[in-house]
């Protein structure tokens, strides 16, 4: 297939590419290098070092024979760069993962806010607009989030993406339908995810664009096979208190000796799922389309749950690691139970790495081996969900006034 992959330069992407062009397809790099401006804007650098978009590619050809192809389009700001270059390439599918996805980022100040519903909302909205525009019958895969569901539930698996109701009607039948599940998100960021939702239930029923929906969990891990091919082709990993991840952030905060920094009481249920398995995901939800006409096919992208304080214990026990318990940065549940239903990726094939699976060790020996790299001051989280929450952040870089260390 030739596959136009939307933000194919970052975390995810990146390893994206490099899975799909091993497996013999196409691949063209769509991105307007924006996660690199963000990383310049806050004065952070990822973990890991990481070469330029063209020379990561260089290095994959000169490594694999195979090419992939890089070109500099700004989705949400470019409308005509973008239709243009999907008139003259006319991908047969489309991964978007061309967005701002930090929960943190979004809610910094009403400029990040701003920036992230008009980049988000736009890049979504473009790219379905000039595919019915051109008669473009790709294959759309997005990434999306769990955190459209928000996280608690009433006691039921959440569904994958659609929950069946039954409404009672005015002459007393009760009619039985599919509607999407409630959207209830925690962040700016994750609102923009379940605008997309609106956006993709217009288009696939006014136009029949094929689209699937992956709603994914929490990422953790930074290698796939194919990124550790080479030194250069290592993928980007962050550490800090916008972009950086629980779990991963808890390695590397082990690996140079930080008090791991968890929010409130770390009641806090989420569902993860490792890099290698992301790449599947995308790789299995590519080659199994919804058909023309079709609803959107929503997956749930999660391989297990896990509580925050419970992953904080996981991880000292393994390093020796402190624990800090800090005050919650976020407006979010202090506990809340989760259970999903990921059983279509299952069903499909996928085989899960799970935590126990030893791989956190390795995050923790990239983390050693880059730690020269980290900047201490940046690892605590300042972006706060409420000026009411404001006043109570920690900003003390060393953690020496953590509210309790055990
Ligand atoms: N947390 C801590 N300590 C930290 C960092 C986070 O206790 O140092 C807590 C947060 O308060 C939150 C939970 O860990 O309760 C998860 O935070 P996170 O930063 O790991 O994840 P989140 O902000 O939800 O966003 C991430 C990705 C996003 C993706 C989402 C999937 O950045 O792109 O959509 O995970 S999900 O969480 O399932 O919605």
């Amino acid at each position: 297939m030739k596959i136009a992959i939307l933000g194919g330069d970052g975390f995810v992407g990146w390893p994206t590419a490099l899975h799909l062009s091993d497996a013999g397809h196409d691949v063209h790099i769509i991105d307007n290098l924006s996660r690199r401006w963000i990383d310049t804007e806050l004065g952070v650098q990822s973990l890991t070092p990481m070469d330029s978009i063209q020379e990561r590619t260089r290095i994959w050809h000169a490594e694999t024979g195979r090419r992939i192809h890089f070109h500099l389009i700004d989705l949400a700001g470019d409308y005509q760069l973008l239709k243009n270059w999907l008139d003259a390439h006319r991908p047969d599918a489309i991964v978007h993962f061309a967005q701002q996805r930090a929960a943190p980022y979004s809610m910094k100040s009403d400029r990040h806010k701003n920036y992230t519903v008009n980049n988000n909302v736009s890049a979504s909205h473009n790219l379905l607009n000039a595919m019915v525009e051109l008669e473009l019958d790709a294959h759309l895969v997005h990434l999306g989030t769990m955190g459209v569901y928000g996280y608690s539930t009433v006691g039921a698996a959440i569904p994958e993406g659609y929950l069946p109701v039954g409404i009672e009607t005015m002459s007393g039948e009760t009619v039985q339908q599919e509607i999407l599940y409630p959207a209830n998100p925690g962040s700016i960021y994750h609102m923009t995810k379940c605008l997309d939702q609106l956006l993709f239930q217009f288009y696939a029923k006014n136009d029949g664009v094929r689209i699937t929906d992956l709603h994914q969990g929490i990422v953790w891990g930074t290698h796939t096979p194919q990124t550790a091919r080479h030194p250069q082709l290592i993928n980007r990993f962050d550490y800090d208190g916008d972009y950086g991840t629980v779990l991963n952030r808890f390695l590397i905060q082990a690996a140079i000796g930080y008090p791991l920094t968890v929010h409130g009481t770390g009641g806090q249920t989420r569902a993860f799922i490792h890099i290698r398995d992301c790449v599947r995901c995308v790789e299995i939800a590519l080659n199994n389309p919804p058909a023309r006409g079709d609803r959107v096919e929503i997956f749930n992208q999660m391989t297990e749950t896990h509580r925050v304080r419970d992953l904080a214990e996981l991880v000292s026990r393994l390093t020796g690691a402190k624990i800090a318990m800090l005050p919650n940065p976020r407006k979010e549940a202090a506990e809340n139970e989760l259970v999903v239903n990921n059983d279509k990726f299952l069903a499909l094939g996928l085989n899960p790495t799970r935590l126990e699976d030893g791989l956190l060790e390795e995050v923790v020996e990239v983390a050693k081996k880059f730690a020269y790299r980290v900047d201490r001051s940046r690892v605590p989280a300042t972006a706060a969900w409420t000026r009411e929450i404001a006043p109570r952040i920690d900003r003390d870089p060393e953690g020496t006034a953590l509210k309790s260390v055990s």
